[in-house]
């Protein structure tokens, strides 16, 4: 059977095997196409695959919570966190994070006295609660008028974490022109994780110098040789284990430029070394001292805990706390900085309120100015017998400052007459062995 076409003028005789054939041709060449295009979208989907798997793979799920949550932001309007303004690259800068948190060679939990675990497994730039009192949410600053900080942030075998987690509550919730610098001393730290690899996390941070002492010089001399690098009006001395929240800087500084001759804090919100909650202790509390020299938290009476909150102006404080302090430079040069003659840790907060109180100056707790704080069991560690560097500190700090209030520290302080006691013993013995 043959099939005739006329085409273009010629007639062509068609057999019918041919025209099965081409039909034959046509189906395998649709069916071909379809496969190709199948198979082209597959091969596209192959990368596509391995990237969420990456993803996946990647700081935030496992590590973190972190990149379900909008980043926390710096208090004033519309203006810039330091973070933001630093142009970090996120992408580069979560692999580092993920790379040194996991590989990091840590002790257990316990000899931190915190739940690093958890701390590890929870976002750098978790969101907290705004624990501020109302009014402060509706004061404005002045951003341009306001001065710049420095931060100075001492450290001794920290957990990486915490301290990460310090930074970066830094740099998201401090407006760019405001702060100047963190200042990471590190302290001798014997800890392999705080050494290249910090190094090469905070290269990819902004704003952010890390130096580091040869030998232990404790939290007070570590605080001081950051002090000195800082250049900026202002200096804030920080725990490592602190987290700074929404509009914390702006009323430090603030309260600074109106009264010069001050050396204020901000006020300490709680974060539970076990459960990192973050909070508000429930009634306000200011920093005072026992007569043993030791820091102790003075309930704030009713009447000045109301004013505070409705106002948000802060409230005196006879002693300021250990774990964040602000300051200005020209003030603090003046007054004579911390007493380097005091060693590791202990007596500092004290003296310092002392000596700004009998100078002429004022402390104070700002009240719009959340800063929380892991208290920890062992606030900072000792090389030697932390009971008698502490005792000898403040016997330095009663012997300067006390006048005839002395009379109230020794008998107060039996540590101080065992101390006494001891140091006799010691003499005795170098004596005999130098006859
Ligand atoms: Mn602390």
């Amino acid at each position: 059977m043959t099939m005739r076409v006329r085409l273009m003028g010629q007639v062509i005789h068609l057999h019918m095997p041919s025209i099965q054939w081409i039909i034959k041709a046509l189906f395998v060449g649709v069916l071909l196409f379809f496969i190709t295009n199948y198979l082209s979208k597959t091969t596209d989907r192959g990368p596509l695959k391995t990237e969420s798997k990456r993803s996946e793979d990647s700081l935030f799920r496992p590590l973190d919570v972190a990149t379900n949550q909008k980043p926390p932001v710096a208090g004033s309007g519309s203006h810039m966190s330091a973070m933001e303004a630093g142009n970090v690259k996120t992408r580069l800068l979560m692999q580092v994070q993920r790379d040194i948190l996991r590989n990091q060679k840590r002790p257990p939990d316990d000899t931190y006295n915190i739940n690093v675990t958890l701390s590890d497994n929870t976002s750098m730039d978790r969101e907290i609660p705004d624990t501020r009192p109302e009014v402060c949410r509706t004061f404005s600053y002045d951003v341009d008028k306001l001065p710049a900080a420095t931060v100075v942030i001492p450290f001794y075998n920290e957990a990486l974490s915490m301290l990460l987690r310090t930074i970066h509550s830094i740099l998201w919730r401090s407006p760019d022109k405001l702060l100047a610098k963190i200042i990471l001393v590190d302290d001798a730290s014997t800890r392999e994780y705080l050494k290249e690899p910090l190094d090469r996390y905070v290269r990819l941070l902004p704003k952010v110098e890390l130096i580091r002492n040869e030998h232990r010089e404790g939290l007070i001399r570590s605080r001081m040789r950051g002090y000195r690098l800082a250049t900026s009006k202002v200096v804030l001395f920080q725990d490592a284990h602190t987290e700074c929240n929404v509009g914390w800087l702006e009323p430090l500084l603030d309260d600074l430029m109106k009264h010069p001759q001050s050396v204020i804090q901000p006020f300490v919100d709680g974060v539970d070394r076990l459960t990192l909650e973050f909070a508000a202790p429930p009634t306000y509390y200011r920093g005072a001292f026992s007569w043993d020299l030791r820091y102790t938290w003075l309930r704030l009476p009713e009447h000045e805990q109301i004013r505070s909150i409705e106002t948000g102006q802060p409230f005196f404080t006879p002693t300021v706390v250990g774990c964040a302090l602000a300051v200005r430079k020209d003030y603090f040069d003046h007054i004579g900085w911390f007493d380097e003659g005091l060693n590791v840790w202990g007596g500092e907060n004290i003296e310092l309120g002392f000596r700004t109180w009998m100078c002429g100056g004022r402390v104070v707790t700002i009240t719009c100015s959340r800063v929380g704080h892991v208290f920890k069991e062992f606030p900072y560690q000792f090389d030697g017998n932390k009971e008698e560097i502490v005792q000898k500190n403040l016997i330095r700090v009663a012997e300067t400052w006390m006048d005839g209030w002395k009379k109230y520290f020794y008998p107060d302080n039996p540590g101080v007459r065992l101390q006494a006691a001891r140091a006799e013993r010691g003499r005795t013995e170098v004596a005999r062995r130098t006859d």
